[in-house]
């Protein structure tokens, strides 16, 4: 009765680490001035160990993670602190409410250019955290768009549901 528990246990952390996702954030239009990053954020549901990826032309923006208060007043951290490479992935650690704006000219304070998400918890044992490496196929398609992302965590979350109706079963 134990071990089936913890089989059960080990195949629910295993689920939700398989379907960690990558957001696109802005999806097609990607991290820009003039976009209601509040609205793209309201329908979305972010998770300890999903990514979010900022798409820009490189030096046309970047991306500073900051805190509330910073975020508030879109005052910039060091320049030493941004990221530039117009494809800067943050990998979501740990759960709570997260902030993010560009720091470049007044993009934030007039353009709008700030982000600010709440990641959730995912119950996860250390024991179990090698499984983590079955959330990289996710990494292996150079997103082209959001399209991509979405397919591909529509077919992760169908792996998922597969393994789960199987280890019940076997169980
Ligand atoms: C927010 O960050 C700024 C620097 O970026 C720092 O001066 C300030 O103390 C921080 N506020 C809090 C509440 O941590
Ligand atoms: C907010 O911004 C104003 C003007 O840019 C500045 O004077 C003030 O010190 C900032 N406050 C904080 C908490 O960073
Ligand atoms: C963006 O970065 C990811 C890794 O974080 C990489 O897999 C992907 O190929 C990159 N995409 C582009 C367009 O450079
Ligand atoms: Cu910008």
């Amino acid at each position: 009765m134990a071990s089936k528990s913890v089989i059960i246990f080990v195949a629910i952390a295993f689920l939700s680490i398989v379907s960690a996702k990558d957001f696109i954030v802005g999806d097609d239009k990607g991290w820009t001035i003039n976009f209601d990053y509040q609205t793209w954020a309201q329908d979305k549901e972010f998770y300890v160990g999903d990514k979010l990826v900022f798409r820009y032309p490189v030096g046309a923006h970047n991306v500073f993670k900051v805190n509330g208060t910073a975020f508030q007043n879109c005052s910039k951290p060091p320049l030493s602190e941004a990221l530039i490479t117009g494809n800067d992935t943050i990998v979501l650690a740990t759960p709570g409410r997260k902030w993010y704006i560009c720091g470049v000219a007044q993009h934030c304070a007039v353009g709008g250019q700030k982000l600010v998400i709440v990641v959730n918890p995912v119950a996860m044992s250390p024991s179990v955290a090698p499984w983590r490496s079955f959330g990289a196929p996710t990494q292996a398609f150079p997103a082209t768009g959001s399209a991509n992302s979405i397919v591909l965590a529509s077919f992760q979350s169908i792996i998922a549901a597969a393994l789960a109706v199987f280890i019940v079963i076997v169980v």
